[in-house]
């Protein structure tokens, strides 16, 4: 069976006001040519279809198109799971009516995939959190669990009832789950699973919405199941195997969505697997068709030369400028016209370089000077003096509190 897996398309992002839809568009087109020209049967796509969870019709649009162009009427089966972007409701309203196509769509746990025809292939077998498959006569079991939210998986163990004085974590709950999953392999069928969650020392980028803040949701390598011969995860944006682990990756977004993913090349992974035999892995490259670029400009005038030098090349650009002065409305306006693909304009001030280049003795200096200093270095201009009024006077007031 050739498996590939992609996730994170995040259709409908905007990149600081601008849309990607165009690019979403062009990537799709080429990574569904893929698909055909390496005769995949079977697309795992790891959550995260959308960016919001109320996505634009366009992006709907997109999405149905694409996959409906992918299955080829149900001649190779999709599987789509929510990721922490989606609605999960929203993603699977349409699941009754995919089947005929190939296509399973998962909102979360609770829907179990309906036994029959799927396409010009069958589910043989379902049930919370796995379905077994028959597509070309190769059976596989497909471990799947859309984005576990906290709520939605402790929503699966609300029958046990003293889970709080267990203390389980949701590593180990999500680890249940696996474990489930795990007891449903056999050894004539090709053993797969899909999830959209963060796994322990994993790179993130800046671009996901953090799952893990405070440690709560990750989930521990150990935890995924250890008999699947292939683990398609959706979340992070960078492409990676998972510390510690030979079968689980993570295929990254379809896009660059951030400036700190302009180092590496997005991709898919495509997988040969049979039962019973270490899969073979490779990674496809997507094409990077219109990158992100930081431009540093050590003045004006260079800036104004390099948007014009870039008019002509789809590129999306970060422009930083030295500068003494404030930039005027009209320097900007004209530097946006040259570029329109400018994402924002932030001048550098040679004051902020003497202040991170002279060591300060902060001791030295009462708190409302320390405080024009951190405004001048963060906002690029002096503060206003009703504003320094109001930040001594709330000064004021707390040395009034302390001294109390
Ligand atoms: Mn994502």
């Amino acid at each position: 069976m050739r498996i590939l897996h992609t996730s994170d398309w995040h259709l409908g992002k905007h990149l600081e006001g601008h849309s990607r839809l165009e690019e979403q568009e062009y990537i799709l087109k080429s990574l569904t040519k893929t698909i055909k020209e390496n005769d995949i049967d079977l697309v795992l796509i790891a959550g995260d279809i959308y960016d919001t969870s109320n996505p634009p019709a366009k992006a709907e649009k997109l999405f149905y198109n694409t996959i409906k162009d992918i299955s080829e009427d149900g001649k190779r089966v999709v599987i789509a799971i929510a990721g922490n972007h989606d609605s999960p409701d929203r993603l699977s309203a349409s699941r009754v009516l995919a089947y005929d196509h190939g296509i399973v769509l998962l909102g979360t746990l609770n829907d179990i995939p309906s036994v029959g025809k799927l396409g010009s292939h069958e589910i043989i077998d379902s049930g919370r959190g796995y379905i077994e498959v028959n597509i070309n006569s190769e059976k596989a079991i497909i471990g799947l669990l859309p984005y576990p939210s906290e709520q939605r998986i402790k929503e699966v163990f609300k029958d046990v009832t003293d889970l709080e004085s267990m203390q389980i974590s949701y590593s180990e709950m999500v680890g249940k789950i696996f474990d489930e999953i795990n007891q449903k392999y056999r050894e004539d069928t090709i053993n797969l699973a899909m999830s959209h969650l963060f796994v322990e020392g994993s790179i993130t980028t800046d671009s996901e919405r953090p799952i893990q803040i405070g440690g709560g949701l990750v989930v521990e390598g150990s935890k995924l199941p250890n008999k699947a011969q292939y683990i398609a995860l959706g979340h992070l944006h960078r492409p990676q195997r998972v510390k510690k682990s030979e079968t689980a990756f993570y295929s990254g977004s379809l896009l660059q969505y951030s400036s700190s993913e302009i180092g590496y090349s997005k991709g898919v992974y495509i997988i040969e697997a049979q039962s019973n035999e270490a899969p073979k892995i490779s990674e496809v490259f997507l094409e990077n068709i219109k990158p992100i670029e930081i431009w540093k400009c050590d003045t004006l005038e260079q800036s104004i030369k390099r948007c014009l030098d870039n008019n002509d090349r789809q590129t999306w650009a970060y422009l930083k400028i030295k500068l003494n002065q404030v930039l005027m409305q009209s320097e900007i306006k004209k530097l946006k016209e040259l570029k329109p693909d400018l994402l924002s304009i932030m001048p550098i001030y040679d004051i902020e370089e003497e202040l991170q280049n002279e060591p300060v003795d902060i001791t030295k200096k009462n708190i409302s000077q320390l405080f024009k200093e951190f405004y001048l270095s963060e906002r690029g201009v002096n503060p206003k003096e009703d504003l320094l009024e109001l930040f001594d006077e709330v000064v004021r007031e707390a040395g009034d509190i302390n001294e109390a």
